[in-house]
């Protein structure tokens, strides 16, 4: 398993679960000091992304990307996949289409979250469900032709009703094998009654873990018991990420500090420990 940790460059985002804020190449630098392998990106959209030009920097740096988020679709610009006007749904989809190319130059596969949408008054619950398996599979398509995956993100019911738990997650994902899910342990300890054994039936459709703790902060400063998760993550054979989606709390390199110590503990904890 490798590790991440979140930057974000979307001001309207401030206060949101990122560790680093605006600023990349010191992200990348904090990062690459503190032994993170990988930063997962949360840009405004994919241009500004694209004139970075960070695959240079993240070379000399030795980290990779390990996934960017489409978030900002909805936060800045109000567009999510299960709208009642076909417009907004198709700019949704023409968002998500070019990070997904953005991110695929970087090495990475792009996050569906909360560009997911939810059912309305005038968009019931099926018709949203409908409508975000039909962005899906476009946007799977397009990511194997750009040779990524795309990834899926459950969230709590505060924030959708699509999918809030990885079984929900798999219904969705029925007969797109492009797409993997986003497992995100702050949503998680809402919803699963037990975290383990859902990790467990999603098995290997899991591709990319939001590494937080109960209250979304850093691993081991909420209340999580991160052992039986950690080894339902063996069991299974999960080989990706842990990407601290967390909030910068008490600062952000307190956070990515306990991230960082949090991620090599559980690694080393379980690894000792062999298969269950
Ligand atoms: C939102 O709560 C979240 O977890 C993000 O990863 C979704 O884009
Ligand atoms: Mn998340």
């Amino acid at each position: 398993m490798k590790s991440a940790v979140t930057v974000s460059l979307v001001e309207e985002a401030r206060g949101g679960p990122f560790v680093f804020w605006g600023d990349v190449f010191q992200a990348i630098s904090m990062a690459q000091k503190l032994g993170f392998d990988a930063l997962e990106i949360f840009p405004p959209d994919a241009e500004t992304l694209r004139h970075l030009f960070l695959t240079k920097p993240l070379a000399t740096a030795g980290m990779t990307v390990a996934a960017v988020g489409t978030g900002a679709g909805w936060v800045k610009h109000r567009l999510q996949l299960a709208d009642e006007d076909p417009i907004i749904r198709k700019r949704a989809i023409d968002f998500i289409r070019s990070i997904i190319e953005c991110a695929a130059e970087l090495g990475a596969p792009a996050i569906i979250g909360s560009m997911q949408g939810r059912s309305c008054h005038a968009v019931p619950k099926e018709t949203a469900k409908s409508l975000l398996r039909d962005g899906l599979a476009v946007l799977s398509e397009h990511s194997q032709k750009c040779g990524t995956v795309l990834l899926y993100e459950p969230l709590n019911r505060y924030e959708t009703d699509q999918a809030n738990t990885l079984e929900q997650g798999l219904g969705i994902l029925q007969g797109l094998d492009n797409v993997k899910l986003l497992a995100d342990w702050f949503h998680m300890n809402i919803e699963e009654s037990d975290m383990a054994a859902a990790i467990r039936l999603a098995g290997n459709a899991i591709g990319h873990i939001h590494f937080a703790d109960s209250n979304r902060m850093a691993i081991g400063y909420g209340h999580l018991n991160v052992e039986p998760v950690m080894s339902a993550l063996f069991e299974i054979g999960y080989s990706g990420y842990l990407s601290a989606e967390v909030f910068s709390k008490p600062d952000a390199i307190l956070a990515a500090q306990q991230t960082i110590k949090a991620f090599q503990l559980a690694i080393r904890r379980t690894d000792a420990r062999g298969p269950q």
